[in-house]
């Protein structure tokens, strides 16, 4: 496949076994492995002890990891909560901050929750049709509110990496839980402020 991929390429969402099997990476997520993310840690620990559910699955096309490529591919964050805690995913910073990245939402609902490093947050839907553009400098993490799979197709820099490191410190400095079953945003108490750290 690789040779061939320095020829212009088609691949499908359509999200059929076939269509996913078009991908070169699958990543699966489990609640194992977001130990201390989410705010209600006697739900978490009573939840994983009865099962390590999958919380969201990414299906990557790889590409070289330099400037001028674009990583692109599918992120499903399957429905489900932690406590009242909506299924989410880690949320990272891109390693090299000054790189944007934008999400096509294909099904489902929910949320992408957004913090710069300076603290300044931002939230916006996640709904079929939705593009959202996500500047440089602007941490994501997609959250589900809805009962069915969130499917969001990214794309992002080639060279941009990952930073989970300051995330998992600290978390986003809201929350998005359930309340008479609508989601609410709460602050998170983890969270503190740049100049605390
Ligand atoms: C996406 C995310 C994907 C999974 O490809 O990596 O939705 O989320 P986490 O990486 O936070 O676990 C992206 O934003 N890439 O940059
Ligand atoms: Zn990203």
């Amino acid at each position: 496949m690789s040779s061939e991929r320095n020829r212009p390429f088609v691949y499908r969402v359509t999200l059929t076994p076939e269509s996913l099997a078009e991908f070169d990476n699958h990543i699966v997520r489990r609640l194992s492995s977001m130990r201390g993310q989410y705010y209600d840690q006697l739900a978490y620990e009573a939840m994983l002890a009865q099962d390590d559910v999958i919380l969201y699955e990414v299906y990557e096309i790889v590409r070289p990891e330099v400037p001028g490529e674009l990583m692109t591919g599918l992120s499903i964050v399957h429905p489900g909560k932690v406590g009242d805690e909506y299924f989410m995913t880690k949320g990272h910073f891109h390693a090299v901050l000054e790189t944007a990245e934008i999400y096509h939402c294909l099904r489902g609902q929910g949320f992408m929750l957004m913090e710069t490093p300076q603290g300044d947050w931002a939230i916006e839907d996640l709904l079929p049709g939705n593009v959202l553009y996500i500047p440089p400098y602007w941490s994501h993490r997609s959250i589900n509110t809805g009962q069915e799979d969130l499917v969001t197709y990214f794309a992002y820099p080639g060279h941009a990496g990952h930073d989970y490191g300051t995330i998992e410190q600290f978390g986003f400095r809201k929350l998005v839980l359930e309340r008479n079953g609508k989601p609410v945003i709460v602050d998170n108490p983890r969270w503190r402020p740049p100049e605390e750290r």
